[in-house]
């Protein structure tokens, strides 16, 4: 079993690998790790549901996202990109947009996430500006 402790300093290290994190000042970092959750998605089921609303911010810790969205002229959503350890999503609809802008699916074996609820994100990552400026 690992400690409280343990876990917040392989959280504390997981977030300094995160280059939007990274620069966090080290009081707000510790601050995160403390509210991380870890959530685990099985193959092909979504994470996030395009249209949807959604209160989470996810963070990749193990595992592989495929993103999709709906394009004009298409009858399926499209895949737009693919996500690996280390990289975010969810943040559209936690800042300025009401609803879920596009899917993201976990693919095969599985994805472990690390998850900051709406509040929380508010409170210690909502104002980074490589964040809220962040076009793809
Ligand atoms: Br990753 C990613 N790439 C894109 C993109 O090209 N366009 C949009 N709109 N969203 C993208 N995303 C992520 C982004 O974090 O997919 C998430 C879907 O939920 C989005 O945040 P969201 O709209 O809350
Ligand atoms: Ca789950």
């Amino acid at each position: 079993m690992k400690t409280g402790l343990q876990r917040r300093e392989e959280n504390i290290r997981f977030l300094k690998s995160v280059s939007m994190l990274r620069d966090l000042p080290s009081d707000k970092l510790a601050k995160v790790a403390d509210v991380l959750e870890i959530d685990f998605f099985h193959e092909g089921e979504f994470i996030i549901r395009e249209g949807c609303t959604g209160d989470t911010f996810f963070l990749i810790n193990k595992g592989e996202v495929k993103v999709t969205q709906t394009v004009v002229g298409h009858n399926e959503p499209q895949e737009i990109r693919k996500l690996k350890r280390g990289d975010i999503f969810g943040e559209k609809a936690l800042l300025g947009e009401d609803r879920r802008t596009a899917s993201c699916i976990a693919q095969p074996p599985g994805v472990e996430c690390l998850t900051i609820d709406r509040e929380s994100f508010n409170q210690l990552i909502g104002d980074i500006n490589e964040l809220r400026n962040k076009d793809y």
